[in-house]
């Protein structure tokens, strides 16, 4: 029942003991070519791995610069492939930095069949890693992750599904308008981000519709950093922006985003695996492609009577972020979700995220819920007993909690 993040086809003889280092140095009893990749989509039973080069640091390539092709060699059909539109590069890779790797399709032995691999992993392949058009390899071991991405559909749903591996922050796309900031969803993204390990950043987008400062100010004294991203403002076009932002400027590229704002985000991004999430249509793969241009996400137009996105990316997949000519960190767009499921998420685990309240509520009665009706809960007491200045900032925390709190465990919101 424990988390258990390393799977091995060899577990029942012995624990690998090098684990993360070089597969070509490293004595195993099976498997000993195996080459590591980085798993960087995930599409029917099907993975793109990128194999030597710099990787993120993984082991030496094989056939460096070989012509791999996209998954299936269907080059950018189906939306959100990144994939494809260049032939054994990676996407984001520009010329000379990053030559001997090559993209890799591969699936899962027969003994992993059960075991999840997502994007973000690191695993050991073996077969045929040419990545030469129709290959596929085979994915024998997944390398221990440094931090799992959970959610569940709902809170209630016992299925759990593991975003992405490996991933040192999560950015929170919220949109400011179309569709509407929703703050339970972007607490409960804390909560998940907390509890799998990860830094927050929170990224407030189309800043050209509505103002951020509302969010700003709920989720700075929280210690939530904030970015905010906007439309660039359309040069000569008529500013018919109310219905503008549905309809126009919607190239392969998608809408063009405020350089600055982009440069902003880029910034907090710079060597770390970041992995956005958000509703459908708050605009995820639009960053992405003014992050990444090579990325070529298919981006969706927002639904002007529901103000919903259309999910139109429909599998993770990660892109390495160029920054400053070199390349420094990833980024992973994800499909959107409706809701972020924390039932994988102990009640205690809530409290551990707020380590201002947790603290506080040593001082609660015996079985204290920490809701509002909650009798004599110490929460009440330290927004009493707050200093003025500082009393809003508690109550707005102590909100965020106990509306986590309360979705958690089934009571009303
Ligand atoms: N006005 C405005 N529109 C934006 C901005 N960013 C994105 N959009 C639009 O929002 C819509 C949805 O963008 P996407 O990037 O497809 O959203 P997504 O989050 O990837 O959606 P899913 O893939 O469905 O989860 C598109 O029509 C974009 O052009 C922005 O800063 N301002
Ligand atoms: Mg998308």
């Amino acid at each position: 029942m424990g988390r258990r993040d390393v799977r091995d086809e060899s577990d029942f003889h012995s624990r690998p003991s090098k684990r993360g280092s070089r597969p070509r140095t490293k004595q195993r009893p099976e498997h000993s070519d195996a080459v590591t990749g980085l798993v960087t989509g995930v599409d029917r039973g099907r993975y793109t791995l990128l194999v030597g080069g710099v990787a993120g640091g993984v082991a030496d390539g094989t056939a460096g610069g070989a012509a791999g092709k996209a998954p299936d060699g269907v080059a950018g059909k189906s939306p959100g492939r990144a994939v494809g539109k260049t032939a054994g590069k990676a996407p984001g890779t520009t010329a000379g930095s990053a030559s001997d790797e090559t993209i890799v399709t591969a699936m899962k032995a027969r003994e992993l069949t059960r075991t999840r691999v997502v994007v973000g992993d690191r695993v050991d392949v073996v077969g045929d890693v040419s990545g030469g058009e129709g290959s596929l390899a085979r994915i024998v071991r997944i390398q221990e992750r440094t931090s799992t991405l959970r959610r569940t559909a709902d809170d209630t749903d016992p299925y759990e599904r593991i975003v992405v591996a490996n991933a040192d922050q999560l950015v929170i796309v919220t949109a400011l308008a179309q569709p509407e900031p929703r703050t339970g969803m972007i607490d409960r993204c804390v909560v998940a981000a907390y509890d799998a390990g990860m830094s927050v950043l929170l990224c407030l987008t189309k800043a050209d519709l509505a103002s951020p400062d509302v969010l700003r100010e709920l989720y700075e004294p929280l210690g939530v950093e904030v970015v905010v991203t906007r439309r660039a403002p359309s040069d000569g076009e008529a500013d018919d922006a109310a219905d503008g932002a549905n309809s126009a400027g919607e190239t392969a590229g998608g809408m063009a985003l405020a350089p600055e704002s982009v440069e902003e985000v880029r910034d907090r991004l710079r060597g770390l695996v970041s992995v956005l999430v958000g509703h459908s249509g708050v605009g995820k793969s639009t960053l992405i492609n003014a992050l990444v241009p090579e990325a070529m996400r298919a981006t969706g137009v927002v639904n002007d009577v529901t103000g919903r996105g259309r999910h139109t990316s429909t599998s993770a997949v990660a892109l390495r972020l160029p920054v400053a000519e070199t390349f420094d960190g990833w980024v992973v767009d994800t499909p959107g979700v409706r809701s972020f499921g924390l039932a994988h998420v102990e009640v205690g685990h809530l409290l551990h995220a707020f380590e201002d309240l947790d603290e506080v509520a040593q001082e609660c009665p015996r079985g204290c819920t920490h809701l509002a009706d909650a009798p004599d809960c110490a929460l009440d007491d330290w927004i009493e007993a707050s200093p003025e200045d500082e009393r809003p900032a508690r109550a707005a925390r102590l909100t965020s909690f106990r509306r986590l709190l309360s979705s958690r465990t089934g009571s009303d919101a």
